[in-house]
């Protein structure tokens, strides 16, 4: 499981700040780790108080945190006075793991979260140890020290902030006017928009899912654009789903956490870990699919929409997880799991003969089919070469495979499917053939 620190202020409405933050990333699957900058007191409509951590607890907790797990990306928020900053900075400036800075200037409700006096020092200590900055228009604004009125405006103020040292600046649109919601991404010199619905509602809790989603992302190895998007989609979503709990403003829900998902994205990170496991991704590439209970159609079953490939000696994942994302392990597994509803995951590797010679040894469930004999209707439709191929080698099977294999085609790759209950089930089989 991979791990993400975000180190912000306490929020006990619990839509922002430290417990908005572990949600978000309870629902994307990500472990959550939290060190706590300020208190605050709030609620929907009205903010109260706040009041620092002292400089040595919050030193304390990010050594407690870094010293035990190891982190894979880390989110900044609310840090409110300059010492923490100089804390924060004394702590981290030798740390390297993508940092995510979220400038916190102002609650929904107006209230003070970074003091007016430690906006120069947020500037010079924080941005320039973040990979990226993620400030919506007021707060692009003020760091770089321009109005923003305009689309070339917000390059300007991006390119601004770049030169103070933010390796990457995401500027969010929310605060411009129009039907569109559009974010500016600049990434090495280059601009990337992204833009979304406007929904016609407020909400407390989204600036916070942004960066904590987009440093989720990050810790899951999605480039920037990738991690923008995604961030740009969880965001949207858990404003459309906010709730008006209080008597002010709604406040956002996360989205609950897919199983489906969270299971073979863990798979995908182990597998793409093995020793050696390149030496297994045949030509064609590998994917990894885990479905739906009792799947109907193609929809029901999640895979990469790409590919885990291989890249020198090792495995990199291309594109994401989407369903209906895998069309050939994707319509294998549907069709086992038709005859065999136990079985709702798969993988392919390279064929190799001595693979197949070990998961006999294993005691495997091992079938296969042959290419040559497909009937020529079937082979000019587009995907069912598949369907046809799992469909005949089942026909004489009365428990579910573990392993099928097909020789090959003229032009087409050999192939070996592990098939499981689970995508740790296909991992334990692989490991035991591998
Ligand atoms: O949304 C920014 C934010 C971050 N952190 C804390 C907050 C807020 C907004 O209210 O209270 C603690």
């Amino acid at each position: 499981m991979l791990n993400v620190l975000t180190i912000a202020g306490s929020d006990p409405s619990s839509g922002a700040g430290i417990q908005g933050d572990i949600k978000t990333f309870t629902s994307l699957g990500v472990y959550g780790f939290a060190v706590v900058t300020a208190l605050t007191s709030q609620n929907s409509s009205k903010f109260f108080k706040s009041e620092p951590a002292s400089p040595d607890i919050i030193k304390s907790q990010i050594r407690s945190v870094i010293s035990d797990f190891k982190i894979d990306a880390i989110k900044i928020g609310m840090v409110y006075d300059k010492k923490t900053i100089k804390t924060i900075y004394n702590e981290l400036k030798n740390v390297k793991v993508p940092t995510v800075l979220d400038p916190v200037f102002r609650s929904t409700t107006g209230g003070v979260l970074l003091h007016p006096d430690a906006i120069s020092d947020f500037i010079k200590f924080l941005i320039p140890i973040s990979h990226i900055i993620t400030p919506n228009i007021p707060e692009a604004e003020k760091i770089a020290g321009m109005k923003i009125k305009s689309m070339n405006d917000a390059k300007k103020a991006a390119l601004k902030i770049n030169s103070l040292g933010a390796k990457n600046v995401v500027i969010k649109g929310g605060h411009m006017r129009g039907k569109k919601v559009v974010d500016l991404l600049l990434e090495n010199k280059r601009f990337h928009l992204f833009s979304q619905k406007r929904l016609p509602r407020e909400s407390h809790g989204g600036g916070c899912i942004f960066s904590a989603a987009l440093c989720s992302s990050l810790a899951k190895g999605e480039s920037l654009p990738e991690s923008v998007r995604h961030a740009q989609e969880i965001s949207l979503e858990s404003i459309r789903g906010a709730a008006r709990v209080g008597r002010g403003f709604s406040i956002v829900r996360q989205k609950s956490v897919d199983m489906i998902e969270k299971k073979l994205s863990d798979a995908m990170q182990k597998f793409i870990e093995i020793d050696g496991i390149y030496n297994y991704i045949p030509e064609v590439q590998t994917n990894f699919v885990y479905s739906k209970p009792n799947p109907k159609v193609i929809s029901d079953i999640l895979g990469l929409e790409g590919r885990l490939i291989k890249v020198g000696s090792s495995v990199q994942p291309v594109g994401t997880l989407k369903y209906g994302g895998s069309r050939h392990v994707g319509n294998a597994v549907l069709e086992v799991a038709k005859k065999f509803p136990s079985v709702r995951s798969g993988l392919n590797i390279k064929y190799d003969t001595k693979t197949i010679k070990k998961a006999i040894a294993k005691r495997f469930c091992v079938t296969y089919y042959d290419r040559t004999s497909e009937p020529v209707i079937s082979k000019h439709k587009e995907g069912k070469t598949i369907s046809w191929g799992i469909k005949s080698a089942l026909s004489k099977m009365k428990v579910p495979p573990d392993v099928i294999y097909h020789t090959g085609d003229l032009g087409k790759e050999p192939m070996i499917l592990i098939f499981g209950k689970s995508p740790k089930d296909v991992l334990t089989k692989l490991g035991k053939i591998t």
